[in-house]
């Protein structure tokens, strides 16, 4: 549960002179007690000579590294700081969003607490917002103009680019990743709507919400000044999973087929795996072997397809989801061998070219798998359902 500054035994470190500020800034931090200071007076310097009334808004996770009182003394110096110490939660992104609840701004910026966002860049994004140019404002690196530390090697590198690369489909921004970012506080999508899994809160936000008029500031991405990153191994495999909700949430039937594909691929393998060893090791007949290896590799596609491709759909009994996938699959492998059979039989062009015939078939076969799969083993929410079709008649 979030509290303004449980943390401190102090009054409440929340800005009183600043009833409604322009400008939220919203920065999650943990373990950040000697970048704040820093972080805070650059903000101050780039807003107070535009006269921006704004609200520094720090969510910090219960540090012990003294955040608390170095939040006290710029209070104190009459910086406008309010702290959020949140006791019994953690996470970046579940901290942008409780800054974003409690952020009284028109605008929302969302940087980060190490120094690695430059403040230099925050009035050209709030330019941009103001002026009605954008509707959602990121710092890029990857823009004309934008660059990253010279000292990034190339794991840091990989690390940061193949992400982007990943997401290019869910955004037309460059760097929807970079973790500095600013928009309008009325159009930030419903709370519900967002789960704050994992670092990349800015793209879940756009994708998410609706946004069509985005923009990219170009931005020098620093290291960090002091203390450790907390971006670990775990929070990059993370992203992956994010990402597979994002793909699912942006194309739906797509990505529930892409998965369906490459789970099915995977089947294949383990299909021949068994194929061949049932008769090597085991000594059964070729015919018996085949059924068997169907058998297995069904099997495991209806496990894989009941914990990855079709997971946000309703969960049938296992007990009775298993045999009902074994019979659609069944009725996928006679769609495909059959229409082998018969492109090949009644078509000289395919009679010629039979692995066309067996890539047709498989095809075909994967189709009738999946949408069999859809309707009688997997059945969406009447909800999702509802988008299908708003996604198709679009
Ligand atoms: N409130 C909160 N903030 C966090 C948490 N993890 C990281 N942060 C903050 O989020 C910001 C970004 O975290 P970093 O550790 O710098 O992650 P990064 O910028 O992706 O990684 P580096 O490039 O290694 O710096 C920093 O201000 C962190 O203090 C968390 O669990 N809770
Ligand atoms: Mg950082």
């Amino acid at each position: 549960m979030a509290s303004i500054a449980t943390a401190a035994a102090a009054p409440p470190l929340a800005a009183p002179e600043c009833e409604s500020p322009a400008v939220s800034i919203i920065v999650p931090t943990y373990r950040e007690a000697l970048n704040i200071p820093l972080l805070a007076r650059g903000i101050d310097d780039v807003l107070a000579p535009r006269a921006t009334p704004y609200e520094l808004i720090i969510v910090d996770d219960h540090s012990d590294d003294g955040t608390g009182a170095a939040c006290e003394q710029l209070l104190s110096e009459g910086n406008p700081v309010r702290l959020i110490s949140r006791r019994h939660q953690r996470g970046l992104s579940s901290a942008v969003l409780e800054g974003c609840s409690k952020a009284r701004g028109t605008y929302l910026v969302v940087m980060d607490g190490d120094l690695s966002h430059p403040c230099s860049a925050i009035p050209a994004m709030l330019d941009h917002l103001q002026s009605g140019e954008a509707d959602f404002v990121v710092g890029s690196r990857y823009v004309p103009g934008g660059s990253t530390h010279a000292n990034w090697g190339w794991s840091r590198t990989i690390n940061s680019r193949v992400p982007s690369w990943l997401s290019r489909p869910l955004s037309p921004l460059r760097d929807p990743m970079s973790g500095f970012f600013a928009l309008p506080r009325d159009s930030l999508p419903e709370r519900q709507l967002l789960s704050p899994v994992g670092y990349k809160i800015g793209l879940e936000i756009f994708v998410k919400g609706d946004f069509d008029k985005p923009k990219e500031v170009p931005i020098h991405f620093g290291e960090r000044v002091h203390g450790e990153s907390k971006l670990s191994a775990r929070e990059q495999l993370r992203f992956l999973q994010h990402l597979r909700r994002l793909y699912h949430f942006h194309f739906p039937l797509l990505s529930e087929l892409v998965q369906f594909g490459l789970v099915g691929a995977s089947g294949f393998v383990i299909d021949l795996l068994f194929y061949l060893l049932l008769q090597w090791l085991v000594g059964l007949s070729h015919t018996t072997a085949r059924a068997l290896s169907f058998l297995v590799a069904a099997s495991w596609n209806w496990g894989w397809n009941r914990t990855i491709t079709f997971s946000q759909h309703q969960q049938l009994a296992k007990l009775v989801q298993w045999p009902r996938f074994l019979l659609t699959s069944s009725l996928g492998f006679a769609v495909n061998w059959g229409s082998y059979v018969l492109l090949t039989s009644e078509f000289a062009f395919f009679d010629q070219n039979r692995i066309l015939a067996l890539m047709a078939g498989v095809a075909l076969g994967m189709g009738v798998n999946f949408i069999t799969a859809r309707l009688f083993v997997f059945k969406p929410f009447a909800e999702d359902v509802k988008r299908d079709n708003a996604t198709f008649n679009d």
